[in-house]
């Protein structure tokens, strides 16, 4: 067994199966396994059912539910995913085993409420929306309706737009809530996720395929399987859509028969990233920010006075920004003007960080904002004036929120532990820095967090186009000595393999 094998983090899917193996849990086994996960499984259901329709769903008993349950547990699993329950003692089963094994609720438990196949054929006894409702809802941590199980789940009939944020909030009343846009009409698919401190929609472009079969299985199995790698709730469903737009485009059928998504590896494409905005998005494409030009972004040194500039400017660095966290009214105004007239003189590519209006104002080249930043920025404002605009991202949930806004780079970090913020992320190593890379692999990438000498020609290696640093830079004993020698490192197109060896 590899080392990933071994680190594959059991999801426990506990649903019906499908014949045709385009659902149910065959589909969830499928897209556990590309993401990276072990799927155990525990069948409610033995249906026979293929692209026409539904020829029999055979109920397993109760206890024989609840007998598999108690087997996969001994799995210890990091997530559970709970597609069909065909009776209401199903659910009562699947309540009482997560209430014994899930006793403090450490586990995520994602329940997709399947209550009927997407060809409308009826999947479940009478009473099961009930019992899902009353026994399986407040042991959730996310559940992911579609428009016609959100209605049968609460008391809104779905028929408005309006009733979209309405039900996601009855519903994530206790846990999260991801109510599915696929089957409203237009021209995106716009989903809207709700939890006890964040709510967004998730929008991508319809995408026309006949082969959509195991769409909502796909999206709560790679949901529970990112919650079981140790991604957040915001983080989960935008892998989980990624992973939908990768099941559809690499969708396939048989003979006359349309076929189930196909995803075949943890999402790595931007074209799969969807948008994320607060309300729901009147068009998918915002004009872009001006670009920083042809050199690369280079060494990116990040400093909080005026001052810096004299030292770093001279030493060959292009990109600076300046991050001022003490001074304000007059002396702050001062600070970035005083920058600003160096960086001109030098004609270095300048961003100042938070202060965006002053930055309008006195004319910088750009503006470089944090997530905290985003909500109160007039974000046209800054594109109108003609300035560049940065985005710090740490994860999927923020790549997908700052995309939408077409910035002229985006930061990526932390790449390593660092002292210089407060960082609640586990650092990407460069790994992740690479991941990041392929999926933003036309987008000018900035590595930033806990880079010095040793790490840069692995930080190099990735492709990043800018390298930010704090510290290594300004407690250098010479910095412009430094970044003269930190700019020589980044010069050759190639590490040779001893340098890459040696900084490993
Ligand atoms: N954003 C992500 S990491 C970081 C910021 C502002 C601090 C980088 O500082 P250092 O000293 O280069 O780790
Ligand atoms: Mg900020």
């Amino acid at each position: 067994m590899t080392e990933a094998q071994q680190a594959r983090p059991v999801t426990l899917a506990i649903g019906g199966s499908d014949s045709a193996g385009m659902a149910g849990v065959q589909a969830d086994q499928r897209v556990i396994t590309a993401l990276g996960g072990h799927a155990a499984t525990a069948i409610s259901a033995v249906t026979a059912q293929n692209s026409d329709g539904v020829a029999g769903i055979n109920p397993v008993a109760a206890d024989v539910l609840r007998q598999q349950i108690a087997s996969c547990w001994a799995l210890a699993p990091s997530a559970v995913k709970i597609g069909l329950l065909a009776t209401v003692e199903q659910v009562r089963a699947c309540a009482e085993a997560l209430v014994e094994y899930n006793r403090n609720g450490t586990v995520p438990v994602v329940l997709d409420p399947v209550l009927a196949s997407s060809s409308g054929h009826h999947l479940v006894d009478g009473g099961v929306a009930k019992a899902l409702r009353e026994l399986l809802l407040p042991l959730v941590t996310l559940v992911t309706p579609n428009r016609s199980e959100a209605a049968r789940l609460t008391s809104l009939d779905m028929t408005a737009a309006t009733d979209i944020p309405l039900a996601a909030a009855q519903l994530g009343h206790q846990g999260a809530a991801y109510l599915k846009g696929g089957h409203w009409q237009g021209t995106a698919s716009s989903d809207y996720f709700h939890s006890p401190t964040q709510h967004f929609w998730l929008s991508s472009p319809r995408l026309a395929t006949p082969h959509q079969r195991g769409t909502g299985c796909t999206l709560a199995s790679a949901a529970a399987t990112a919650l079981a790698l140790g991604y957040s709730h915001a983080d989960a469903v935008v892998i989980a859509k990624m992973a939908v737009n990768q099941g559809l485009r690499q969708g396939h059928g048989w003979a006359s028969h349309p076929g189930p998504l196909s995803v075949t590896h943890f999402p790595n494409a931007g074209r799969d990233l969807p948008l994320l905005s607060d309300m729901p998005p009147a068009n998918l494409e915002e004009p872009p920010f001006p670009s920083c030009g042809p050199s690369p972004l280079g060494l990116y040194p990040v400093v909080d006075r005026a001052a810096w500039l004299n030292t770093l400017l001279p030493a060959g660095v292009t990109t600076i920004q300046l991050r001022i966290k003490d001074l304000t009214g007059t002396a702050l105004r001062d600070e970035i003007r005083r920058a600003i007239a160096v960086a001109e003189q030098h004609r270095a590519r300048l961003f100042i960080n938070d202060y965006w209006q002053l930055a309008i104002e006195l004319g910088a080249y750009g503006v470089h904002l944090g997530q905290e930043d985003l909500a109160d920025a007039d974000i046209a404002a800054i594109r109108d004036a003609g300035l560049r605009l940065g985005i710090s991202t740490h994860c999927h949930y923020e790549v997908a929120r700052a995309l939408p806004l077409r910035p002229s780079y985006l930061a990526c970090g932390p790449v390593y532990p660092t002292t210089s913020k407060d960082m609640p992320w586990v650092p990407h190593g460069p790994s992740g820095l690479s991941y990041w890379r392929q999926v933003l692999h036309d987008y000018p990438l900035v590595a930033i967090g806990g880079i010095d000498r040793s790490r840069l020609p692995a930080v190099h290696a990735t492709g990043a186009d800018g390298i930010a640093m704090i510290s290594a830079l300004t407690q250098a004993a010479d910095p412009a000595a430094t970044a003269r020698e930190f700019i020589a490192l980044l010069s050759p197109p190639d590490w040779s393999l001893d340098q890459l060896a040696q900084a490993q």
